[in-house]
């Protein structure tokens, strides 16, 4: 939605008083950007009381990091952490995968990383892996199509704990969040994880050009098995990202990373300062 912040820009540097129409119109363009009602609301709120000489800018900046939380796989603590990627189908889930191996090899080193292939319910979901595995240097635990994905999870830690490797990254099938049954099967591997004294984080991959749905796919998962940490893909689209507002404000749960691209290398962890100024970068140039 690009472009949105810098039309409310010039809405507003061209104001002598700000008229109802006016703000109506701010608040129209605000509400595509998916930050959400509330806090469009907060900040047609701040507009209403602004003195003519004030800059929309630094208001906005500061209003969306007191929002923003960041989280990061890094330290890793405990041997081996287990880390699990969820979300409906489609959002990025395997990809990213490889992508955070390249990014842990790069800050840790050649460290012993499993991969459990818990997705068994379509065709190429292990072969796309192997090839992950097979380019980032990890170990692959799969038991192929139709696997029980719960005991793929078993395997993949028990073995990770009986080698001494330092991550397991669990990728699993892509599910609607309505979908009852494929939730209770993430809540079985759950059960099998928990099992183990193990460190684990769950992670939601949303795709940036989800918009709102995005937040009620946060809500179902966060329900059924909670979820510590987000990563947004897809941002080299024309999304901004700014459901990650609403997630944060709502569910409290942090941003690890973004994902800009298919390769290896578009990664990079969350910074709130560069995400807000990506978010408000028309506004910045003027
Ligand atoms: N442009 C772009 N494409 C991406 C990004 N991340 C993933 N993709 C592409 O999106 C498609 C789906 O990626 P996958 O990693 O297979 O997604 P998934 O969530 O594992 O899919 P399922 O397992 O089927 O649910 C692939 O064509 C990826 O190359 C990204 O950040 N940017
Ligand atoms: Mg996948």
């Amino acid at each position: 939605m690009k472009g949105v912040f810098k039309q409310i820009a010039r809405i507003f540097g061209a104001r002598k008083q700000i008229s109802q129409e006016q703000l109506e119109s701010i608040e129209e363009l605000l509400l595509k950007t998916d930050i959400g009602v509330e806090t469009t609301d907060e900040i047609l709120a701040i507009l209403h009381e602004l003195k003519t000489d004030e800059r929309i800018y630094p208001i906005l900046t500061q209003n969306f990091l007191s929002h923003l939380k960041k989280s990061s796989f890094f330290p890793l603590n405990k041997r081996p952490e287990v880390i699990c990627f969820f979300g409906v189908n489609g959002t990025g889930k395997t990809t990213c995968i490889g992508k955070i191996v390249m990014h842990m090899r790069k800050r840790a080193g050649d460290i012993g990383i499993v991969f459990a292939a818990a997705d068994t319910f379509r065709a190429a979901a292990v072969e796309q892996l192997a090839v992950h595995a097979e380019k980032t240097n990890a170990r692959l635990v799969s038991q192929g199509l139709k696997a029980d994905p719960a005991a793929v999870v078993y395997d993949a830690i028990e073995s990770a704990k009986s080698r001494g490797d330092y991550v397991v990254l669990i990728d699993t099938a892509g599910r609607m969040h309505n979908n009852t049954q494929l939730m209770g099967e993430l809540q079985k591997i759950q059960r099998v994880i928990q099992k183990h004294d193990v460190s684990c984080r769950n992670i939601q991959v949303l795709d940036a050009n989800t918009g709102k749905n995005a937040i009620t796919q946060v809500e179902m998962f966060h329900k059924a098995v909670g979820v510590d940490g987000i990563i947004l893909t897809k941002m080299d689209s024309a999304a901004h990202g700014g459901v990650l507002i609403p997630i944060a404000k709502q569910y409290k749960i942090p941003c690890i990373g973004l994902a800009d691209g298919e390769g290896y290398d578009n990664y990079r962890e969350f910074d709130p300062d560069a995400f807000v100024r990506g978010l408000l970068e028309e506004i910045a140039d003027d």
